[in-house]
């Protein structure tokens, strides 16, 4: 009997899909999922996914959570959102509310980070092997920091634009955070911004299976760095998240010309 091509089973990533209500996040996930597009605005309340790509050669299996982003659904964020893999911060180019709503979830995921890095650490210490995305050996903390990469929808309005390209870029690079600019209405870096997720997620585990907790070349890479790894000691100093920012509603696309995407 002939092997098969892949007998490897698809590797797992998870990856939470956050951002402001209106932004465009259930049109980004229904794209890569379904291929689908609708200009009908329907708020969620929470919603998951699968979807099997083949990125470098090897096959992943990616888990989406498509979360609320209107206000009065975000209790239901739970804190089970914070264990992904990755994260997928969606503003609206259109709209510079967006961008700055975006701190809100950039520190909660902080959080998430720095409790990952004391898991491993503790791990470390303890000579455990470091897990987090397969169920390895030790407690079940998990210890592989997430990855963050920001994504400036809606870039075919490049007539209502708010957020210049530049001015996205800089806010993700300034919290360790992967950039791109996308259009879920046509298309635009969808597939690009899920490669660059999973190509993330890959180099944040192998430098966890290498033992590297605290590495600037990390953080350049667009992977988590929480405050302390800077050098600074833990000390627990746990940001606070910003109060939620106020709900708002888009009305349905309109049609405009864009540009090229940016990306970096
Ligand atoms: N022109 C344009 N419109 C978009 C794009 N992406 C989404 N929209 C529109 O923006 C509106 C909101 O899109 P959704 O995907 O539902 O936004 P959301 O972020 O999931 O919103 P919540 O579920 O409330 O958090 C809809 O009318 C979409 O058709 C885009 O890339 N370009
Ligand atoms: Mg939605």
């Amino acid at each position: 009997m002939r092997p098969t091509s892949d007998p490897q089973p698809p590797v797992p990533i998870s990856i939470t899909i956050c951002g402001d209500g209106g932004c465009g996040k259930s049109s980004i996930t229904l794209r890569l999922v379904r291929s689908q597009w609708t200009s009908d605005y329907d708020p969620t309340i929470e919603d998951s996914y699968s979807v099997t790509r083949r990125i470098d050669g090897k096959s992943y299996h990616l888990s989406l959570t498509d979360t609320a982003g209107q206000e009065e659904y975000r209790g239901m964020w739970a804190s089970s959102n914070l264990g992904a893999d990755a994260f997928l911060m969606v503003y609206d180019i259109t709209s510079s509310d967006s961008l700055d709503a975006l701190s809100y979830f950039n520190d909660l995921i902080d959080m998430e980070a720095e409790t990952r890095i004391d898991n491993a650490s503790r791990a470390q210490k303890a000579g455990l092997a470091p897990h987090g995305h397969r169920g390895g050996a030790g407690s079940g903390a998990r210890t592989v920091p997430p990855v963050k990469i920001i994504a400036g929808n809606k870039c075919d309005l490049q007539e209502s634009r708010q957020v210049p390209a530049a001015q996205g870029l800089d806010w993700a690079r300034r919290r360790g955070c992967g950039f791109m600019e996308t259009s879920a209405r046509l298309e635009v870096n969808i597939e690009e911004t899920f490669a660059l997720i999973v190509r993330r997620v890959v180099e944040a585990r192998r430098l966890a299976e290498l033992g590297v907790l605290d590495n600037t070349d990390m953080d350049r890479r667009g992977v988590t760095k929480p405050p302390h790894a800077a050098g600074q000691r833990p000390g627990r100093r746990r940001p606070r998240p910003r109060e939620a920012p106020q709900a708002r509603r888009f009305s349905g696309a309109q049609d405009r010309q864009w540009r090229a995407a940016w990306s970096q």
